[in-house]
């Protein structure tokens, strides 16, 4: 097998009609995804995959965790392997590219490897990571955490979702609660994906040179008053869950406006009970999302957070539990990894800049055991977690490009 020529691309073609074939599954009446974590749709984009990879020669394996590896020998298969990939599950109401562009770009890069004829040193290995996206079950980057040491295997797998199902059940009952034992060495990772953000968009720029990615905390929230009539229950006497907790919203708009501009805070999902037009709303329960790039600033919104919650709860006589479901620390990628990615790009000739993904993502994680870096692509008007999600073939062509480029540098360095 031949070195790599100089101008060597892949096919932003079969690329693309990959990308729409992967769509297919789960597809929404606006032109989205959804493939919540371990349901029939993941399976279905799971198992489509799993074919792909086979029909291309890849050695298939599943980990107890569902992560899937497709491994393409290398020269020296004793080294430890270059691991490329993203997510297949979505948001429930997702997008075409979130986590299926970094799958498919890896895979992309490997078909055209093999088209070539090209050996790499090291093997390569194309995976699927289980719930990135944390929606059905919390905490997010469950696959990529538990290969990274950073859950317990069997804590994630006791994960339930809001119907009381595991995850470990779910992955049982579509086929994917694999053999293979979780973890190993790995020589370096890459991660694709949409910036999901509007800077590159904004400068004209290709690729994002991702050097690392802001710290997350999340929250689980209920606020407990006492359910009573609408109608005979003066305003002085009430114990208004939904009042608190609109009360708590606002105050979390105002924790990220106060650590501006880079600070953001979302309560993305509220319930109410007993939700009945004409009974005072007894208790709440709210989801908390707070980011910033700066460890120490998060650590302050939280308990401004915590405090702001305590003080609410006291002036409206209501029980305030806080449940913190996910501390994710803002992680910085390795700078040798993250420089193969920005001379790919320069060498492709595509416009570039350093960013800060703003999103988690499953190389957070590897990151810890591992050299990782990502390559970022623009997204329409920076939209994501949106069944609007739109990136050009051309851009997710360039990605890939830069991939590949990245893949040839770390998975044939003569220091390994
Ligand atoms: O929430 C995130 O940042 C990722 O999309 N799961
Ligand atoms: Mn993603
Ligand atoms: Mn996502």
């Amino acid at each position: 097998m031949t070195a790599p020529p100089p101008n060597l691309r892949i096919d932003g073609q079969r690329l693309w009609r990959s990308l729409m074939a992967m769509a297919e599954i789960g597809a929404t009446p606006k032109g989205g995804v959804c493939r919540l974590a371990a349901s029939d749709q993941d399976r279905a984009a799971r198992d489509r995959f799993v074919a792909w990879s086979r029909d291309a020669g890849l050695a298939v394996r599943v980990d107890r965790l569902g992560n899937i590896f497709a491994r393409r020998a290398g020269r020296n298969d004793a080294l430890p392997p270059v691991v490329i990939g993203s997510h297949l599950d979505t948001q429930p109401t997702g997008g075409k590219f979130d986590g299926a562009y970094g799958v498919l770009a890896a895979f992309e890069v490997v078909r055209t490897l093999d088209d070539a004829r090209i050996a790499t040193e090291a093997p390569l290995e194309v995976v699927v990571w289980t719930n990135e996206e944390g929606s059905r079950f919390a905490p997010a980057c469950v696959g990529s955490g538990v290969y990274a040491g950073v859950f317990a295997a069997d804590d994630s797998l006791g994960r339930a979702d809001r119907d009381g199902k595991t995850l470990g059940a779910e992955l049982a009952r579509i086929g994917y609660a694999g053999p293979a034992p979780i973890g190993g060495r790995v020589g370096a990772y890459l991660e694709a994906h949409i910036e999901q953000g509007p800077i590159l968009e904004a400068e004209g720029k290709t690729i994002g040179v991702v050097t690392g990615a802001q710290g997350i905390r999340w929250y689980d929230v209920t606020l407990e008053g006492q359910a009573a009539h609408a109608g005979t229950t003066p305003m002085n006497r009430r114990r208004d869950a939904l009042q608190g907790a609109a009360a708590l919203v606002a105050a979390i708009e105002v924790i990220a406006l106060e650590s501006a501009p880079s600070a953001v805070a979302t309560v993305g999902a509220l319930g109410v009970a007993p939700n009945s037009r004409n009974t005072i709303v007894g208790s709440v329960a709210l989801t908390v999302d707070l980011r910033h790039p700066d460890a120490a600033v998060l650590a302050a919104m939280d308990r401004a957070f915590r405090d702001r919650a305590a003080a609410i709860a006291h002036a409206r006589r209501l029980e305030l539990a806080i449940d913190e479901v996910w501390n994710f620390p803002p992680p910085t990628f390795d700078r040798a990894c993250v420089a193969a990615v920005r001379q790919a790009a320069a060498r492709a000739g595509f416009s570039h800049r350093d960013i800060v993904s703003g999103a988690g993502h499953d190389a957070c994680y590897m990151a810890r055991i591992a050299p990782t870096a990502m390559v970022f692509v623009p997204c329409a008007d920076g939209i994501s977690h949106n069944e609007i999600e739109a990136a050009t073939p051309a851009d997710l062509a360039a990605g890939c490009d830069v991939l590949l480029g990245a893949v040839l540098a770390l998975a044939n360095q003569s220091d390994r």
